[in-house]
């Protein structure tokens, strides 16, 4: 009916955003399985915001089903999960929560580039296994100071991470979509010309298709066995059966990454490896980025059933999906 403002939860999202999903919205969450086509069928048509996140989204398949969906609301800034084309195509707002979490990603980068090229985590391992008495110093590291860094995606996130390894002395360059007019750094016209001129390159692209792979064998090859990798964007950026042959083989110095092709799940090869940092997409995971994420999903979902409107829009809802 038209009075209704039904929101519907899919996937897992922060405990305390469930809670008031719940309780203030009277969202349920859609089951996965055999019990979905049941649910959807008694519920479906009532359907008129679903808040999911990165980890999850929406499918073509999913909008099909929800003839009265008007916005699809992400919490957090990726939404490659869902199919944002075929949205488009039928009007379905999705909003997602950018600039809250610039900072702490960003941060992340920065300790990722540090532990990689310092060995931070190697060597805390090294004293937490009793070697020092035993074996004296650990190996010599690389300087992050002053070192070159490429930034692969120069957006917000990309912005902030160059704004920080700026005030290291660090050289900066750059690739882009398009090149970022008045840009202080230095852009590269390639991600693999990116790639031969630096000590690291940092993956801050977006996910999603269009950015599949776009940190390939080649650009890896031209990193080289004296450069590092570290990726805060999308484990399907880089291509990652080329990351892990490449550190096996000694073609490359070491890797940082909060994010994996297939996480939760790590490939085994890189758990054995001394000169990589594994991290579990944690890079927005303080409470202060996290309650402000969760603000501004709630502040889009409440704009969303109050106006039709969404406050951080990557697709804005069509007229006849306001209602
Ligand atoms: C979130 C993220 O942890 O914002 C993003 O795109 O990857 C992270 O901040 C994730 O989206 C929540 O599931």
């Amino acid at each position: 009916s038209s009075t209704t403002n039904s929101v519907l939860r899919v996937g897992p999202l922060k405990p305390s955003l469930e809670e008031t999903l719940t309780a203030t919205y009277g969202a349920e969450r859609l089951p996965d399985g055999a019990a979905r086509a049941s649910f959807l069928s008694e519920h479906a048509r009532d359907v008129r915001v679903v808040v999911t996140s990165g980890r999850t989204g929406v499918d073509a398949e999913l909008m099909d089903q929800l003839p009265g969906l008007g916005a699809i609301v992400h919490f957090g800034v990726g939404y490659d999960t869902t199919d944002v084309d075929r949205a488009t195509e039928l009007g379905i707002g999705v909003s997602n929560t950018p600039d809250v979490l610039t900072d702490c990603v960003a941060d992340t980068a920065v300790g990722l580039v540090l532990d990689t090229m310092r060995g931070f985590t190697a060597a805390d391992r090294f004293v937490r296994a009793g070697r020092w008495p035993v074996e004296g110093n650990v190996p010599l590291t690389r300087k992050v100071s002053g070192a070159a860094v490429g930034i692969l995606g120069l957006g917000r996130i990309g912005s902030a991470i160059a704004h920080r390894l700026n005030a290291f002395g660090c050289r900066i360059a750059y690739h882009n979509r398009r090149e970022v007019a008045g840009s202080p750094y230095r852009y590269a016209e390639s991600p693999a010309e990116l790639a031969a001129t630096v000590d690291v390159l940092i993956v801050a692209a977006a996910g999603g298709s269009a950015t599949r792979h776009l940190v390939d064998r080649d650009v890896l090859e031209s990193l080289g066995p004296n450069g590092f990798l570290v990726n805060v964007a999308r484990g399907s950026v880089v291509d990652e059966d080329a990351l892990v042959e490449l550190l096996a083989a000694g073609r490359l110095a070491g890797a940082g990454l909060d994010v994996f092709a297939g996480e939760p799940q790590v490939p085994a090869e890189l758990i054995e490896m001394d000169n990589v940092v594994l991290l579990p997409h944690l890079a927005s995971g303080t409470v202060e980025t996290r309650a402000a994420m969760e603000a501004l999903t709630l502040e889009n979902l409440d704009t969303f059933l109050r106006t039709g409107d969404l406050v951080t829009p990557v697709v804005s809802p069509a007229p006849a999906r306001r209602r």
